[in-house]
C-alpha cells in the first residue's frame, strides 16, 4: 500500500502531480475507481454567480471571517507556535467534511474555516486555575457550558461524592482502581459506555468498542446516535451501504446539487468552495429545507478572491417544504415522474437501472400512484406544481448528487425519509458512477468512524452486531467471548438509570467519554434525574461541562484525556467521503496528567479483570491499527498511516460501483414509504432546532452570523406574527405539554405554520422518550403554542395555562 504525504513546504502544483500518482496506485477494496485527487479551481472569476457588485458584501448579515479569525489569532496569543502546528500538520477536528493540514483531496489551495478556527482553543489552552477547579460546587455551577469551557482543561484525575461540595484530586491509580472495583461489582448490563465524536479519533472508538465486550457489555453508544444514525440505518436496508456512496468531487459539474435539511454553509463552511466549483461547471443548486436559509443563497467565500469580494449565490432555488414534510414531496415527485412517464415513457425514470439493479418497482409504484395531491400538498407543504418543478429538473439531468443532514434525520421517521432519498437516486440511476450518489454529510469529525469501529450497540468492526459470522470473526481476533444480548441505544441506557433498583438492566455505572447530555438531548430535567440516578458516573473528557457536574449517587470521577494532537503515535479519523486521514502527534506543551482516550479505556479494563490483562493490552496506537486493519477488512491500510497528510479512501470514489451493491444479490431496494402522520392540531406550529455560532453544545457566541438571530430568537413567518397581532422583537412564550421557552420573535422566511429555536435553549420543548424506530435517534421536533408573552403571563393565575396544555394533550395525544 502506497500512501501520500502532503508537505506545506513543496509548491503545491508540483507536489499536487506527485500525490496525484501515487494516490491512483492505490489497492482498494470495493469500488474499481480510485479518488483522482484534488483539481484547481478556474482562474478567471465569472460575474454571473456574484451576489451583489458591493465588494464584501457591505451591510449584509453575514459571517466577518476576517475579524473571527484576528479572534482566534487573540486568543491564542499564549500558544501561536503550537496553534499554527496544530493547523498545519493536524487533521482537523472540527467537522467531518475532513482536511489534513490545510490541504484537502477535492480542490487545490487552501482549506481553513472558522468553525476549526473555533475549536482550536480546546487544544491550547492551560489547565484550569485550581482555584477555580476546586471551588464550590454551587459557584461551579453558576457557570454555562461556555463559560466552564472557557476555564480551560482538565489537568488530573478528579472525584465528588455525595456530601462532597469539591471536587478533589486523586492520583490516576485510585481513580483507576475505584472506576474498576465498582465495574467488578456490577453486572454488566448496568454498565453503559458512550463517546462524542468531537474530536475522538478511531483508535478510541475501537479500544473502547473492544473494552465494552471484554467487560461483557453491549451498552456502548455514540454521538451518531443522535446525529446520522437513520442515515446508516436507512442506507443499509436501500443499498446495503453504511456511508455516502460518493465524493465531494462528485459535486463539481453534476447537474444538480440537492442539499436536504442541511446547512452546509454553516456546518461544514469550506463546502462552499466545493459548491462554488460546482457552479463553475454549471451545476444547480436546490436547497429544500422549511426555512430559506440565508447562508445558503448566498456566501462570501473567503478563500476564493472573486467570491470573498462580491459573494456567490449558492442556492439556485429553495423549496420551503413543512418540517416533516420531506415524505411527501418526495412522493409528489415520485408520482409527476409516473405520469411523465405513462404519456413519454423514457421521459423521467431510469428503466435500466431500474431493471438491472433493483428490487421492488411495482410496489413502490403502485403505493405511490395510490397517494392523491391534496394529501401530499397538505402535508409537504408545497404545491403540486412546485413538486413538478422539481420533478422535471430531476427528470431532465443526467446526473445527481442527494446531499442531506439533520433536517432528515432528526424525526421519528428519519430512516423513512433517507430511504426516500435512496428511492428518488435509484429512480435515476444516480449511483455508483462519477457526478451521483448519496450523500450524508457528516457532524463531528470523528464520527464516520465511531460506528465502523464498532463503538455502537448495532455494530462490531467491519459487520452488524446481530450476525452471528461477523461476532465469530471478531471473538477469533479477539480471542474472548463477546455478549450475545443486544445493547441498548445511548437514550435508553440514561432511562434506565431511573428503573427499579431490582431491575435486571437498571443502570449503575455510566461512562462517557465527553458529550454532554443535559444540553444535546430532549428534557433536560429529566436527563439531570437520569445522570444522578446511576451510583458511579466517569466523565472522560478534556473540559469541564454542566452535565460533569451533576452529583451521583456513589461517585463521579473525572479524567483528563489527551486531544487527538497530543495522542502519542497520533490517530486516524474518517471524513464524510470515507477519506481515512492520519493526524501525527503534535509537538507542544502538554497537559500535566493527561492520557490518551483509548489506553484509559484499557487501563480500566485491566484492573477489572487482571487475569485477562494480556486480551486488552494496547502497548501503542500502531498496535491498535494494525488490529483495525485485520478485523474490519476495508480498513486494510490503516495500518500503513504514518506521517502527517497520510490518507486512503476505503471503498474507493464510489460504493455501489456500476450499480452493483454490497447486497445479499447486489441490488438496491426501492421501497414504499408510508407519509408520516404530522400532530400538528390547528393553531399550533411545528418547531425544530437550529444550529447558531456554536459547534454543538460548545455556544461561541450569541448571535447567529447568518441570520444575525439571537440564541433565544424565535423564528417565525411574518403573516403567521400578523395573525397573532406579534411585532418583531416582541416577547413570546412558546410552550406546550413538555415544557415552555421564553423567548423574542424574529421575522424569517419560513414555510408558514413552522418555527425554529436554537438548541440547547430550546430543548425544553422536545419530549423524553420518543425514538425513531430503526435507528433510534430522539425525535427533535415537536407541536407548540406560541403566545405573546404578556397574554401567557396575564392568565397564567388563571389556570389559563394548564387549560391550554390540557387541550394540547387531548389534540396531539
Ligand atoms: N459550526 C458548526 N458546525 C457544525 C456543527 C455545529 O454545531 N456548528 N455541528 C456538527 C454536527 S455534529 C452536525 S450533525 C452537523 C449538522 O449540520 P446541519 O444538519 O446542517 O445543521 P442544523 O443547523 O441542525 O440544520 C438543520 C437544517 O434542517 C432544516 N430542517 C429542519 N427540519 C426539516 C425538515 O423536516 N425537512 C427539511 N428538509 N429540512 C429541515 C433546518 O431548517 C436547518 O436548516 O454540523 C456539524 N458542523
Ligand atoms: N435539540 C437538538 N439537540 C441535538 C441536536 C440538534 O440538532 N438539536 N444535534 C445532535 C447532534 S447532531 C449531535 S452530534 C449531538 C452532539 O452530542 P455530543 O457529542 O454529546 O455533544 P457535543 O456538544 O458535541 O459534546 C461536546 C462535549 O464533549 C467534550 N469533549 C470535547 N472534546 C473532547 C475530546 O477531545 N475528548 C473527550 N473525551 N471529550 C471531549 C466536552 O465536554 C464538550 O462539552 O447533539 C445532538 N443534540
Ligand atoms: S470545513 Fe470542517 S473540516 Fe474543513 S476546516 Fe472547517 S471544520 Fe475543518
Ligand atoms: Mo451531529
Amino acid at each position: 500500500m502506497v500512501h501520500q504525504h502532503s508537505s506545506l513546504t513543496v509548491p503545491f502544483n508540483k507536489m499536487n502531480c506527485k500525490r496525484f500518482l501515487r494516490y491512483r496506485e492505490r489497492v482498494s477494496v470495493m469500488g474499481k475507481t480510485k479518488h483522482q485527487g484534488p483539481v484547481k479551481l478556474p482562474k478567471m472569476p465569472d460575474p454571473k454567480h456574484w451576489v451583489s457588485m458591493v465588494p464584501f458584501g457591505l451591510g449584509k448579515v453575514k459571517p466577518k471571517h476576517i475579524r473571527d479569525t484576528a479572534k482566534v489569532v487573540w486568543e491564542n496569543k499564549d500558544n501561536l507556535p503550537y496553534a499554527t502546528r496544530i493547523l498545519t500538520q493536524g487533521v482537523c477536528d472540527g467537522c467531518a467534511l475532513g482536511v489534513a493540514g490545510l490541504k484537502d483531496q477535492t480542490l487545490a489551495g487552501p482549506h481553513i474555516c472558522t468553525t476549526r478556527l473555533n475549536v482550536l482553543r480546546l487544544n491550547t489552552m492551560p489547565a484550569i486555575d485550581k482555584s477555580i477547579l476546586h471551588q464550590d460546587i454551587s459557584e461551579l455551577r453558576k457557570r454555562s457550558s461556555s463559560e466552564l469551557r472557557q476555564l480551560g482543561r482538565i489537568p488530573y484525575p478528579l472525584s465528588r461524592k455525595p456530601g462532597e461540595s469539591k471536587f478533589s484530586r486523586i492520583s490516576w491509580d485510585e481513580a483507576l482502581d475505584r472506576i474498576a472495583g465498582k465495574l467488578k461489582t456490577v453486572d454488566p448490563k448496568q454498565l453503559a459506555f458512550f463517546l462524542t465524536a468531537r474530536g475522538i479519533t478511531n483508535e478510541s472508538y475501537y479500544a473502547a468498542g473492544k473494552v465494552a465486550r471484554f467487560l461483557g457489555t453491549n451498552h456502548i453508544d455514540n454521538a451518531s446516535r443522535i446525529c446520522h444514525s437513520p442515515s446508516k440505518t436507512a442506507l443499509k436496508r436501500s443499498l446495503g451501504i453504511g456511508a455516502s456512496s460518493c465524493n465531494y468531487q462528485d459535486w463539481l459539474g453534476t447537474d444538480v446539487l440537492v442539499f436536504w435539511g442541511s446547512v452546509a454553509s454553516n456546518n461544514q463552511p469550506v463546502s462552499t468552495k466545493y459548491m462554488y466549483a460546482a457552479k463553475r461547471k454549471g451545476t444547480k443548486i436546490i436547497v429544500i429545507n422549511p426555512y430559506w436559509e440565508p447562508s445558503m443563497a448566498n456566501y462570501w467565500i473567503p478563500s476564493v478572491p472573486d467570491s470573498a469580494l462580491f459573494g456567490t449565490k449558492l442556492a439556485d432555488d429553495v423549496y420551503q417544504v413543512n418540517i416533516g414534510g420531506d415524505i411527501a414531496f418526495m412522493n409528489g415527485v415520485m408520482k409527476h415522474w409516473f405520469e411523465m412517464e405513462k404519456e413519454h415513457p423514457g421521459s423521467a425514470i431510469n428503466r435500466n437501472f431500474i431493471n438491472e439493479h433493483t428490487h421492488g418497482f411495482s410496489e413502490l409504484k403502485k403505493h405511490v400512484e395510490a397517494q392523491d395531491w391534496l394529501t401530499l400538498e397538505t402535508s409537504s407543504g408545497l404545491t403540486k406544481s412546485r413538486m413538478r418543478e422539481f420533478a422535471e429538473l430531476l427528470a431532465g439531468s443526467e446526473s445527481g448528487v442527494f446531499v442531506w443532514s439533520m433536517g432528515l434525520t432528526q424525526h421519528r421517521f428519519g430512516t423513512d425519509n433517507i430511504s426516500q432519498v435512496a428511492n428518488l437516486a435509484m429512480l435515476k440511476g444516480f449511483i455508483g458512477r462519477e457526478k451521483c450518489g448519496v450523500m450524508p454529510i457528516r457532524g463531528h469529525s470523528g464520527v464516520q468512524g465511531s460506528g465502523e469501529m464498532g463503538a455502537d450497540p448495532f455494530s462490531l468492526p467491519g459487520g452488524d452486531f446481530d450476525s452471528s459470522k461477523t461476532r465469530k470473526r471478531i471473538e477469533k481476533t479477539w480471542g474472548f467471548k463477546i455478549p450475545d444480548w443486544q445493547g441498548d441505544i445511548v437514550g435508553v441506557s440514561l432511562e434506565n438509570a431511573v428503573l427499579p433498583e431490582n431491575h435486571p438492566r437498571k443502570l449503575r455505572a455510566f461512562y462517557t467519554s465527553g458529550g454532554n447530555f443535559l444540553e444535546t438531548m430532549p428534557d433536560p430535567d429529566f436527563v439531570k434525574k437520569c445522570l444522578e440516578s446511576v451510583d458511579l458516573r466517569v466523565h472522560q473528557d478534556i473540559i469541564l461541562n454542566t452535565s460533569t457536574l451533576v452529583d451521583a449517587k456513589e461517585e463521579v470521577i473525572v479524567l483528563p484525556a489527551m486531544t487527538r494532537y497530543e495522542q502519542p503515535g497520533g490517530g486516524t479519523s474518517t471524513s464524510t467521503e470515507r477519506m481515512v486521514y492520519f493526524s501525527p502527534e503534535i509537538k507542544g506543551p502538554r497537559m500535566e496528567e493527561a492520557r490518551p482516550e483509548w489506553e484509559i479505556y484499557t487501563e480500566v479494563a485491566k484492573r477489572v479483570k487482571p487475569e485477562q490483562a494480556h486480551l486488552i493490552d494496547f502497548p501503542d496506537a500502531q498496535t491498535i491499527r494494525n488490529e483495525i486493519a485485520e478485523a474490519h477488512s476495508v480498513y486494510d491500510g490503516i495500518q500503513h498511516l504514518k506521517e502527517k497528510g497520510d490518507v486512503f479512501q476505503w471503498g474507493g470514489a464510489w460504493l455501489c460501483e456500476d450499480g452493483e451493491c454490497p447486497t445479499p444479490d447486489g441490488k438496491g431496494n426501492l421501497l414504499p414509504i408510508e407519509l408520516p402522520e404530522l400532530r400538528k392540531p390547528e393553531g399550533h406550529f411545528y418547531v425544530t432546532t437550529r444550529r447558531g455560532k456554536q459547534f454543538n453544545s460548545m455556544v461561541y457566541s450569541a448571535t447567529d452570523p447568518n441570520n444575525s438571530a439571537d440564541r433565544y430568537d424565535v423564528l417565525l413567518h411574518k403573516e403567521d406574527a400578523n395573525q397573532l397581532s406579534l411585532k418583531e422583537g416582541e416577547a413570546v412564550v412558546v410552550y406546550n405539554q413538555f415544557g415552555t421557552f421564553h423567548g423574542r420573535v424574529r421575522f424569517a422566511n419560513t414555510r408558514r405554520g413552522n418555527i425554529q429555536v436554537y438548541w440547547p435553549e430550546g430543548n425544553v420543548l422536545i419530549p423524553k422518550g420518543v425514538y425513531e424506530k430503526y435507528a433510534g435517534i430522539p425525535e427533535y421536533n415537536t407541536a407548540v403554542v406560541v403566545e405573546k408573552a404578556e397574554t401567557y403571563h396575564a392568565h397564567k393565575d388563571t389556570k389559563y395555562v394548564e387549560k391550554r396544555i390540557e387541550e394540547l394533550e387531548t389534540e396531539i395525544g
